[in-house]
């Protein structure tokens, strides 16, 4: 019989090349919440109008926890050319320029989302509707970025890999099963899918850089399976308080 050769200590030690770690951390996908029960009925359109009031409100104070993890994480990065890169993820949230139209930011497109699904501007900033443990999961992820090594906080974010297909996913199907929302209200799902691209290819690019040892790879896959839970229990959250 043909016994697979036991791996050597040296095998088993060894790091894993670039391609074959950014395969393992791909693979983390599966654990994405694209695959959680609310987004798969969200996008298959059973959620009723309140439940998306209800998500896009809890979904508000992850965005706006998005910029204050960029800027801790910004705040210990000693390099200027990767603060360079790093601070235009604060802009895109926070806005630049004028602040209008498309230079707004991602948090008022949010909040364009929050009218489109009839949740008023005052409503959604007071953040009354968060339910707790949302607040917990996205409290956590702001912690982590403040206090973990810039390059740890940057892993930490490649859970973007995944998040083109499921903003596609709202594009394509938000339409046809919730006509009721104005077109302009998706905006923000349109406006990430550039941005997630850029952003993965710098934070993969520093991840791949910085975890160069077997051990480490495999701390960088237990960040990104971090992340993923956030993710993950925020929708669990929202899924029983949207009840
Ligand atoms: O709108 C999202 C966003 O701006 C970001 C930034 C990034 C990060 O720094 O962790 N992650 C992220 C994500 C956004 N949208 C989520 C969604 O489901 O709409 C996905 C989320 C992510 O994949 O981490």
């Amino acid at each position: 019989m043909d016994m697979a050769a036991t791996p050597s200590s040296a095998q088993v030690h060894q790091a894993w090349s670039s391609s074959e770690f950014e395969a393992r951390l791909r693979d983390k996908g599966q654990a994405y919440h694209i695959h959680h029960p609310f987004n798969v009925r969200m996008n298959a359109g059973g959620c009723t109008p309140q439940e998306l009031r209800c998500w896009v409100v809890n979904r508000f104070y992850y965005q706006i926890c998005i910029p204050r993890k960029d800027a801790a994480i910004l705040a210990n990065m000693p390099d200027r050319a990767q603060r360079r890169l790093w601070v235009e993820r604060i802009l895109d949230h926070d806005g630049h320029g004028d602040y209008e139209g498309p230079s707004a930011g991602g948090i008022e497109a949010w909040t364009r989302l929050g009218e489109a699904v009839g949740i008023d501007r005052e409503e959604l900033w007071s953040l009354r509707q968060v339910a707790p443990a949302v607040r917990f999961a996205c409290d956590a992820y702001v912690n982590f970025a403040t206090k973990a090594p810039w390059q740890e906080a940057v892993c930490s974010s490649l859970t973007e890999m995944f998040a083109p297909q499921i903003h596609k996913d709202r594009l394509a199907s938000w339409p046809g099963h919730y006509p009721w929302i104005d077109a302009e209200g998706l905006a923000y799902f349109r406006s990430r899918i550039p941005l997630a691209s850029r952003d993965v290819e710098h934070g993969l690019r520093v991840t791949l850089e910085h975890f160069t040892t077997r051990e480490s790879q495999q701390r960088a896959l237990e960040i990104l399976q971090f992340k993923l839970d956030i993710l993950w229990s925020m929708l669990d959250a929202i899924e029983k308080a949207c009840q």
